[in-house]
């Protein structure tokens, strides 16, 4: 290793002169101590997931994009399924939701879980994106879906996916 930067070193003072020799010497020496301040891309082109695409516990999530309720994933459920001792409602809300990972919109219902009491150490998402306000009946999510089972207490709310919309 000595031998060889002895070498190249001897070979370019051959070839060059003294002050050019020192003028590149200088240049590699300080060029070689800034380069490691310098500002480049450190994620090497793999960008963190957003929330919107990965995180199933935030109402960033993009499938929760027209949900009015507490999510069931942090209440015991899942994504798509009730927590124990709560049934799904009957009757639900279906959105349309765009997925950020493939750009296509899918239709979402928000089926609420019904049967327990409100659980109320869950985010509440009140995203509602295509509602329309209270006296459109129909077109509002303010609604609590457990109105058509035997047991109509609100605990939370799923996402289900149910196809593309077309
Ligand atoms: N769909 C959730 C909900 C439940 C009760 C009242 C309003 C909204």
């Amino acid at each position: 290793m000595d031998k060889m930067a002895e070498g190249s070193a001897r070979r370019m003072a051959l070839s060059t002169g003294r002050r050019s020799f020192l003028a590149r010497t200088g240049a590699v020496i300080v060029g070689g101590a800034l380069l490691p301040v310098l500002p480049f891309d450190r994620t090497f082109g793999v960008l963190p997931a957003n929330a919107a695409e990965s995180d199933e516990f935030s109402c960033e999530y993009w499938r929760y994009c027209a949900l009015d309720g507490n999510l069931c994933n942090s209440c015991g459920g899942t994504l798509t399924q009730c927590p124990p001792g709560s049934e799904a409602s009957k009757v639900s809300w279906v959105g349309t939701c765009k997925n950020p990972v493939d750009g296509k919109d899918y239709l979402v219902s928000y089926n609420d879980c019904c049967g327990r009491s409100e659980c109320d150490n869950a985010p509440f998402c009140n995203t509602n994106q295509g509602e329309r306000p209270g006296y459109r009946m129909g077109l509002h999510n303010d609604i609590n879906w457990c109105m058509a089972n035997a047991s109509v207490g609100y605990h939370c709310t799923v996402a289900v996916l149910v196809g593309l919309a077309e």
